[in-house]
């Protein structure tokens, strides 16, 4: 079997969460698997690959386009996959996702006719997100800002989906997850919706099951790409990719807390600024292998600490990439401001390696 799946989803919906738990699940209990990180940034090694890469499963990334438009690059690496005994690979989209169903897999079908053997398309949602699309139904009227343009962007990538993955489940009850799932399939009838917890690792079984005996259908959803709401989003949207290595004076640095405390500080002044923060990664790591991260996944919701560093470190290596509906150089100032400001507090001396940022409407 040569499965490959492409793993679509809001930022933050738990992608590259739910890819590695996948990948080591599969590969423990089914045969090889392997992932892809798609990522728009340049160069190697960003922050959700570094991520993939510090669990130890098997993983590779795709820097600097998206695989809609560069499948010459992604077919060579499936087949290295697939070579190296590799029987599921799995790949993320970058941005916002939509039009990845044709972009990707229609693309792969017209042009490589038999060579992959498509999975169900899949598409990630988190609880809260499902609030905010049953909330909408409900209403009349959308005020135009990202985040109801992000009810449109919802709305599309879910009509893309062969398969819903119900992501953090963890976060709910027994109760909640079968009325979101109902919701759900009365809502996208046209897909599966399997519940899971990356986290927890619940619903693994079920969606290594989906994806090894499901197929593509394939289908031409009716999405309308020319949308002003899909316009508008990627017009505000911003990317940020910020890399560093920080020598640390005392031996007691809490690696943690300062990731956690750079996160508050651009969160407090990009919500000041009346910005939206659809997600905001920082992860660093010593040379022993041992690592932390934070997240940030709107602009009203707490900072989650999603790993603690579990020694004091004395020279870290730290990646701040981030999503945010905001013009990129206002993003790099709010950025590098709470960078250099926590890591003067926090008395580290900073060695930059690499610092970009590009909105994606341009
Ligand atoms: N409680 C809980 N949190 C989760 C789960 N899966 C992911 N998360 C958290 O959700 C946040 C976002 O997860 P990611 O895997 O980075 O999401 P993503 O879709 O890859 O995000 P982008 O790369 O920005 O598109 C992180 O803080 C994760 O720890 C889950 O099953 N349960
Ligand atoms: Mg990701």
């Amino acid at each position: 079997m040569k499965k490959f799946a492409v793993f679509s989803g809001f930022l933050g919906s738990g992608k590259t969460t739910a890819m590695i738990a996948l990948t080591r699940y599969y590969s423990t209990h089914h045969g090889k698997a392997a992932m892809i990180s798609n990522d728009l940034g340049e160069g190697v090694t960003l922050a959700d690959h570094r991520l993939a890469v510090l669990s130890g499963v098997k993983a590779s990334e795709i820097t600097d386009e998206c695989i809609c438009f560069c499948h010459d690059v992604l077919t060579d690496r499936l087949k290295a996959c697939y070579d190296e005994g590799c029987e599921l690979v799995l790949s993320d989209i970058p941005g916002f996702g939509v039009g990845a169903l044709e972009h990707v897999y229609h693309g792969l079908t017209a042009e490589y006719p038999g060579q992959f053997d498509l999975a169900p398309f899949t598409v990630l949602i988190e609880p809260q997100k499902v609030e905010r699309l049953k909330r909408d139904s409900s209403e009349e009227e959308r005020a135009g800002t990202v985040y109801d343009d992000a009810v449109f962007i919802l709305r599309a990538q879910l009509s893309e989906a062969d398969l819903i993955v119900l992501n953090k489940c963890d976060l709910l009850t027994d109760e909640e997850v079968s009325a979101y799932g109902i919701w759900l399939s009365e809502a996208f009838p046209q897909a599966e919706v399997i519940p899971i917890s990356a986290k927890t690792g619940a619903g693994l079984e079920a969606l290594s099951a989906a994806l090894k005996a499901g197929s593509a259908s394939l289908r031409h959803p009716d999405i309308d790409y020319e949308d002003e709401n899909l316009q508008n989003a990627m017009d505000c949207l911003s990317e940020y990719y910020l890399q560093y290595h920080a020598e640390v004076c005392c031996n007691d640095f809490n690696g943690t807390e300062y990731l956690a405390d750079m996160a508050r500080k651009a969160q407090e002044v990009l919500k000041d600024g009346g910005f939206e923060v659809p997600h905001l990664k920082l992860l660093a790591w010593d040379a022993e292998g041992d690592f932390g991260k934070v997240d940030l996944l709107g602009i009203d919701r707490p900072v989650e600490i999603t790993r603690r560093f579990r020694h004091p470190c004395t020279g870290i290596a730290v990646i701040l990439n981030a999503s945010a509906a905001c013009p990129a150089d206002v993003l790099d100032r709010v950025l590098m401001n709470a960078v250099t400001d926590v890591s003067a507090r926090y008395q580290l001396e900073l060695l930059i390696h690499k610092r970009e940022f590009f909105s994606l409407g341009e």
